[in-house]
């Protein structure tokens, strides 16, 4: 078994600063535990990061069935699959039918001693387990119940969505790919883990103001907008087009007008600074032998002199920015010819003694063996008692005091009884009657 337990809450906050070692002192949510009603990706990103800094997570999981991604996706016959396994690290779950009267009774106790409930439920679920805003807050006034839904308020508001269809609602698919080609999906979960990522900044938000009013709030984050929120830069530029065609998008130097919507910029960088995706040594044979290269202008005269253009730092047509605009697809074609003579990591190597701006294309597979990231831990090697070891990505954000360490994902009821007895003070007889009405299901072997 796992041993998560919850720290001492911490009601009054210190003036003093701790003497102790830095990491020494707890983790940054010790104190904080979660009811955890989520699913699938969106949900369990958010929760796993909380429990990452430090809160008792306790998943709340079907009998005999839990997560649907326990088996999604398996790799390993019977086993929880890897989709599962890397977004519920540091988690406890229980089994509980929230629709059985004594599941329901269990889950109310949960409610009462939680401070946050998260759940991403399709529109209307919770609601139909009974379990309303206004039913939670009447329980816990000081409880925090946050959710993920596809769409806010509006004519899709009833609509179940998953990753790719909020990619599409947020702006992401429409500005992602070739101008020739159709709309493209990213392979980052901008939808899913990025909408966790926000909804888990609203749930430290509004525990930060709980400490001043001292009672809870309701925290929603549509997925749509959360993508939008990722895409404000492609926003802004629907706005710049009302002034003028988009400058340094390629198309602009390229002579191809532009329509009445931020169109799709390929590899263009979003930002002022020209870069493309360029062939290294070993493409295209090797899909991955590609860097990314901007063209800073403060580098601009350094780029000359490496790719062994050096007349372009004094011609007027390549000498300044702007000039360099109409020229783009011949300067990259210029800086491929160079590229294509280094692999991506001899470029990587040359380019950053000139401070160019640049990075590798790195295949999942150089991600997966990259000594540094394992070193910071941020790509984390975890045993589990039924699959074996299996990598996961831990904590992306380091706090200086608050260490973060990776644990397994927890077996389906692993922690059940743990729960019942310990957060809940139910006795062993009790248990017994919980078991016989099918409100809970035996822990997984
Ligand atoms: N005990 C009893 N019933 C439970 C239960 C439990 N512990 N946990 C879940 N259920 C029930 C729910 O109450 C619901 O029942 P009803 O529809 O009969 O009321 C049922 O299980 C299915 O839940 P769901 O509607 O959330 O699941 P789904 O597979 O039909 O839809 C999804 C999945 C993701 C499309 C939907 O949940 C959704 O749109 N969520 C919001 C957006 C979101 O987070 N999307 C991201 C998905 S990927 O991260």
């Amino acid at each position: 078994m796992t041993t998560i337990k919850r720290k001492k809450p911490v009601t009054t906050p210190s003036k003093k600063p701790s003497t102790k070692p830095w990491g020494m002192d707890g983790k940054a949510l010790d104190g904080v535990r979660i009811l955890d009603f989520t699913h699938v990706q969106s949900g369990p990103t958010c929760t796993q990061l909380l429990a990452y800094m430090g809160a008792d997570c306790i998943k709340v999981e079907r009998p005999g069935v839990g997560d649907v991604t326990r088996g999604q996706l398996r790799d390993v016959k019977g086993e929880d699959s890897l989709y599962f396994t890397m977004l519920n690290g540091n988690k406890r779950s229980i089994t509980i039918d929230s629709k059985n009267p004594k599941g329901k009774e269990i889950v109310e106790r949960l409610v009462k001693s939680c401070d946050v409930l998260v759940e991403n439920f399709a529109p209307g679920a919770l609601d139909r387990m009974g379990f309303t805003w206004e039913h939670v807050n009447k329980l816990n006034p000081r409880i925090i119940m946050a959710s993920v839904k596809g769409f806010g308020p509006g004519p899709y508001e009833e609509c179940k969505v998953y990753e790719n269809v909020a990619q599409c609602a947020g702006g992401a698919a429409s500005t992602t790919g070739f101008r020739e080609g159709p709309p493209l999906v990213t392979g980052a979960q901008i939808g899913d883990s990025g909408t966790g990522l926000h909804l888990a900044l609203g749930i430290v938000s509004a525990l930060y103001q709980r400490n001043r009013t001292g009672r809870g709030q309701r925290v929603i984050c549509a997925m749509q907008d959360g993508v939008l929120n990722l895409c404000r830069v492609k926003l802004r530029d629907q706005q710049r087009l009302t002034h003028g065609p988009l400058t340094e998008y390629s198309q602009y130097g390229e002579g191809i007008p532009f329509g009445n919507a931020t169109p799709r910029a390929g590899n263009d960088s979003g930002g002022g600074q020209p870069g493309w995706i360029l062939k290294c040594k070993g493409a295209p044979e090797d899909p991955n032998a590609y860097i990314y290269f901007i063209t800073q202008a403060p580098v601009w005269e350094a780029i000359c002199d490496v790719i062994g253009k050096p007349e372009w730092k004094t011609d007027p047509e390549y000498a300044k920015p702007p000039a360099r605009l109409p020229h783009l697809k011949q300067i990259f074609s210029a800086i491929e010819a160079w590229t294509m003579t280094k692999t991506k990591f001899e470029a990587m190597d040359i380019l950053n003694k000139y401070n160019i701006p640049c990075g590798p294309i790195l295949s999942m597979k150089e991600i997966a063996e990259e000594k540094s990231l394992r070193d910071v831990g941020t790509i984390v090697e975890v045993d589990h008692p039924g699959r074996g070891p299996y990598l996961t990505v831990g904590n992306p954000v380091k706090l200086s005091d608050s260490p973060c360490e990776v644990q397994r994902s927890p077996l389906l009821g692993e922690h059940t009884e743990e729960i019942l007895t310990e957060v809940l003070g139910y006795s062993a007889k009790e248990i017994t009657e919980i078991s016989a009405s099918g409100a809970i299901s035996p822990p997984q072997k």
